[in-house]
Parts: C-alpha cells; sequence; structure tokens
C-alpha cells in the first residue's frame, strides 16, 4: 500500500486476492479488489489487466494458495510475461485450515 501511496495511484489499482487468509485483504486496503478462486488468482489478474491495461494490478497470495493448488496458473502468468504484481506470502503452512505443511520455496 505504501508504493500505491507513492505513486498515488488508489484509485488506478485492483487487487486480487485468493482463498486462504489473504481472503480477508479487502478489509485492510481502501482499494478495489477482486475475490478469486483457489489458486486462480493469477489467471484472474490477467484478464483485468487485459480488460484495463491501464490499471496497477496485483495479486495477494499464500503459499498453499500460489505455490500449491496454484503452481500452473502462477507459472503460466510468469511465463507469458503479464504484466501483474504477485505478492506471495510464504508462511510455510496452509494457515486457514490448521497449519498444514505447504510449499517451502527458497532462494
Ligand atoms: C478448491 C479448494 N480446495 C481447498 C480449499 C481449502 N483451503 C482453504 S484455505 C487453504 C490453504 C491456504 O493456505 P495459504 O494459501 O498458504 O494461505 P495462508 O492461510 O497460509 O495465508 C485450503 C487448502 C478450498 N477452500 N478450496
Ligand atoms: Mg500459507
Amino acid at each position: 500500500m505504501e508504493v500505491i501511496d507513492e505513486l498515488g495511484k488508489e484509485n488506478e489499482t485492483i487487487g486480487v486476492a485468493p482463498v486462504g487468509c489473504s481472503v480477508l485483504a479487502y478489509e485492510f486496503m481502501d482499494i478495489d479488489m477482486q475475490e478469486a478462486a483457489h489458486g486462480r488468482a493469477p489467471a484472474l489478474a490477467t484478464a483485468i489487466k487485459r480488460l484495463w491495461p491501464d490499471k496497477v494490478v496485483f495479486t495477494y497470495q499464500g503459499d498453499g494458495d500460489l505455490a500449491a493448488i496454484g503452481t500452473a496458473e502462477t507459472i503460466h502468468a510468469c511465463n507469458r510475461g503479464e504484466k501483474i504484481v504477485i505478492i506471495f506470502i510464504n508462511n510455510g503452512i496452509y494457515g486457514m485450515t490448521g497449519g498444514q505443511m505447504a510449499p517451502i520455496l527458497s532462494g
């Protein structure tokens, strides 16, 4: 949000939050937000960005969402070079469902 503030883009930013603890992100950011199905935020963000190329579009995804169920959507969005920002919240667990192990990415 600090970056959006600095850019002065509050009214031109659309965030995408999927299933997981990030599902309530719209409660914490005073910008337009869209819910995505589990793991599908990069696909939805792709559609939003292609519809409104002048908007700043980002996703806010946990590791269970991004790196487990959403691996394909994430890799393919990156491979296509979509002009979106993907924010990866890597807490190592599926927090929302009780702490099962999530894929751990490092490097
Ligand atoms: C299609 C589907 N599969 C499984 C679930 C159950 N589910 C809800 S949240 C979640 C994992 C969330 O983990 P993560 O993305 O790491 O978010 P965190 O809560 O850790 O921030 C799962 C598997 C679901 N809601 N929908
Ligand atoms: Mg997690």
